[in-house]
This record gives C-alpha cells, structure tokens and sequence, in this order.
C-alpha cells in the first residue's frame, strides 16, 4: 500500500485527491490547519473515526510557514508521494498579503523539499508541486505550452513562480522526483466561494430562488481554460506515476470570457442574459454597465425577476491593479505521455455547480421560510 501526504487537504484540490487516492488503496495523510471553527467541510465525507482502527485517512495539524512541524509531520509519515496543494490562493487577494502570500506560496514549497532532504528521502519521496496558469501572466503566445516564457502578474503567480523554480532545482540538484504540473483554471462544485465560477453560480442560484437581486462583479472580458477538478487531480496523480520527473501542463484548451460563462449559469436557470455596453472594459466608465435578461424561463423557480431587471452590476473592487486576460493550454504533452484527458465540458462543469448550489440554497429558503434566521455571506 503506498503512502500519500496530501498539504491543503481541505481545499477543492485536496478533496478530491484524497478521495481519488482513497479510492486507489492509498493510506492518506493530510495536513490541515488550525482554525477556530470545523474548517473540514470538504473532506466530512471521507472522514474516518481517529479511534477505528486501520485508518485509511489522518489528518495532521500543520501550517506551510512551520518547518519544523512539516518535516516532523513527512518523518512521522514517510510518504511515498507528497502532493503540495496548500496555499494562498487567491489571486486578488495576494495583493492585499502579498508578503503572506510568499512566505506560503513559495517558501512553501522549499520547506517541503527542504525537509524531504533533511530526512534523506531524496530516492523514495515524489513530490508534486502545485504550480499554474498564472505563471504565464502577460500574454507571451498562445496556446501557452511547457515551453512559453512566464510573465507573473500578480504576488501570488510571482510566489508560484518561485515554487516552480525551486521544484525544478531540487529535482536537478538533488536528484529528486520532483514535478510541477502547470494546471489551468479547475472548478466543481467544491470551488472556493470567492472564486469567478462559484461567486456566479452561487449568485445565478439566489436570483432564481428570489433570494439575491444583483450579482457585482469584475472584469467580464478575461478569459479563462476551465476544466473539471476531478479530471485535473488524476492528471496530478498521473505526473507521479511516470519513469522519469517531468513538468506538465494540464489544461482543455478551450477559453471562455468571464461574460459568456455568466450568460451559460443563467441560461441554467432558464433565463436569457443579454449584456449592454460588451467591450467596456475601462475602470472609469463602468458604472454605467449592466446587464439585462430579455426572455426569462422561469423553470419552475419561485423568481421575482422580471424581462428588462438589471442582474449584473460592475464593481471596480473585484478589478486586479494587474490582470491576466487570456489563458488557453496546450496539454498536448499530458496527453502523449500521460494519456490523460479531460471528461468534463464547461457546459457540463456549469451545469453541476448550478444544480449544487440550487440544491445548497434551496435548504436555506426552506428555513428561511419556516421563520429561521440564516446567516448569508457576501463578498
Ligand atoms: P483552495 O484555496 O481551495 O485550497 C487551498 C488549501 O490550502 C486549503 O486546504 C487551505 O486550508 C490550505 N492552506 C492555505 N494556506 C495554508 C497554510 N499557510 N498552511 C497550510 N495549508 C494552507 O485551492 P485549490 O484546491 O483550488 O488549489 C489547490 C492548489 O492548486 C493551490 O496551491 C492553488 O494555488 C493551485 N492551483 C489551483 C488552480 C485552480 O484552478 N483551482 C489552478 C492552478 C493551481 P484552509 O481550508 O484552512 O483554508
Ligand atoms: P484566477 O481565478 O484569478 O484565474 O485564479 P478567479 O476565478 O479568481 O478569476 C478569474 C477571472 O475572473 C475575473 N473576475 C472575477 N474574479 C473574481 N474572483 N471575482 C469577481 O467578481 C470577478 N469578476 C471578474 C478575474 O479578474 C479573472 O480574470 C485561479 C485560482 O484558483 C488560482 O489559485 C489558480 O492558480 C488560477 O486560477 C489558475
């Protein structure tokens, strides 16, 4: 039975591995941090009573920036492979952390080599490193491959661009095995709320249940690569497997703006979205852009929206001081070696994060209805 350390486990990424691996006969170690309240939600499901015996999955408390705890935690586990999942990983948020955001991101995933190392578990320990799309930042070509040069545009893809580096020296260095895969834009139901696809599906799913008016947004003419996170993490699994440690790009190689996945959440809820102003995309003038729905529907949801209502309103909060507009992959290198491709189509990836978190909001109205009070975020 081999033996997988899995860091970030209670992210979207994390959760999905540890099932997949779960599912392979893995024994699975996590690390997660310490937090005032459950922060486990994503992994509930695969949890395992610490009192059973033959636990398939341990979760270990541990933070990126504590060395010490992380060699303790790779000595006391002897992992075969390390999957390097934690991080800060929010984009726009790396601005306001951005010293944060390097210490985790990328000193990050020195500490874990680092420590690999220090234990002399250079011959049996693979190591993955979480690395991105964000890399390529400013657009050098397109389809971006494993040889376009990088142009980071933000504290965060500068961070993982250390990571990427770093990976690579220990791997020349030391002899290790130790792969980054360059992975595009993931999303599922899982995503972090905060995230495009999940703040618009969360946001389609509360208008059409008559919960939520407007949804605010950013920047609609960035385009992205979205694939399925299931699909992504065996592409993750698979970069472990090979003869010899390599760098991968895992990406669909299909792109879509911001806008048009909006157009494909509300289409799911059976409304219409036509947008007034396309094209503008200077901060100063965004005010005035909104966005219409001109045919609605209604599916069967209880909806007070009408024809002509404005549904999307732009807030230059949720524009970055600098933006990555275009990303498309070229994963033609993961499937040769590899065989990995993707399952999942954008349609079928919207698709299913509506249906989720229809169902998500569908609970709360309920107890809205029945006169609870319910605590609803925002962003
Ligand atoms: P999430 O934000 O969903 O999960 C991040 C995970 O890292 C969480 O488990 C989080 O813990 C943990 N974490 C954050 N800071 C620390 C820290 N200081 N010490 C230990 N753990 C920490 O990210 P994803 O699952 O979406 O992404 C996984 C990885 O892949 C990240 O490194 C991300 O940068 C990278 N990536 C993601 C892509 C995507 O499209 N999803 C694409 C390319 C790369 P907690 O739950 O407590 O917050
Ligand atoms: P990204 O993902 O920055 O690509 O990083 P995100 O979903 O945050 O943004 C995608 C694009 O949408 C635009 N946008 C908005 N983004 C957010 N979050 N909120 C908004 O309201 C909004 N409006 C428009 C953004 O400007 C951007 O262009 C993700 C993360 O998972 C990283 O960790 C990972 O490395 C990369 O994907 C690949």
């Amino acid at each position: 039975m081999k033996t997988a350390l899995i860091t970030g486990i209670t992210g979207q990424d994390g959760s999905y591995l540890a099932e997949f691996l779960l599912d392979k006969g893995y024994m699975v170690h996590g690390i997660k941090r310490r937090s005032s309240s459950f922060n486990t939600s994503r992994i509930d499901h695969l949890y395992q009573d610490p009192h059973e015996k033959n636990q398939k999955l341990q979760l270990h408390y541990g933070d990126l920036i504590d060395s010490m705890n992380l060699t303790r935690i790779i000595q006391e586990t002897q992992p075969d492979e390390i999957y390097n999942l934690a991080a800060m990983s929010h984009v726009k948020v790396s601005f306001d952390i951005p010293e944060y955001t390097a210490n985790v991101d990328g000193i990050g995933a020195l500490r874990i080599l680092e420590a690999v190392r220090l234990l002399g578990l250079e011959k049996k320990t693979k190591v993955y490193q979480a690395s991105t799309s964000e890399l390529y930042g400013q657009v050098q070509a397109v389809p971006q491959s494993e040889k376009t040069p990088f142009y980071p545009r933000s504290p965060y893809a500068v961070a993982k661009l250390y990571a990427y580096w770093i990976t690579i020296n220990y791997r020349e260095a030391y002899n290790m095995f130790a792969c980054n895969g360059i992975l595009f834009n993931h999303e599922s139901p899982l995503r972090g709320e905060t995230f495009v696809t999940r703040k618009i599906t969360r946001g389609v799913a509360k208008i059409a249940l008559g919960m939520q008016d407007v949804i605010y947004m950013g920047n609609l003419d960035a385009k992205r690569d979205w694939g399925h996170a299931k699909d992504y993490v065996e592409a993750m699994w698979r970069i472990l497997q090979q003869d010899k440690p390599e760098d991968y790009v895992i990406a669909t190689g299909v792109t879509t703006k911001v806008r048009n996945f909006i157009q494909m959440a509300f289409a799911e809820v059976g409304f219409n979205l036509r947008f007034e102003g396309e094209g503008v995309t200077e901060v100063g003038i965004l005010d005035s852009f909104n966005s219409v729905i001109v045919d609605v529907v209604l599916n069967g949801y209880k909806s007070k929206i009408q024809i002509g209502d404005v549904l999307v309103r732009i807030d230059p909060r949720y524009f970055r001081p600098t933006e990555v507009d275009l990303l498309i992959g070229d994963a033609t290198k993961a499937k040769t070696k590899l065989g990995w491709k993707p399952k999942y189509n954008l349609a079928g990836i919207v698709k299913e994060m509506i249906a989720s978190d229809v169902a998500l909001f569908k609970k709360d109205l309920e107890l809205l209805t029945a006169g609870h009070k319910i605590y609803q975020q925002k962003e």
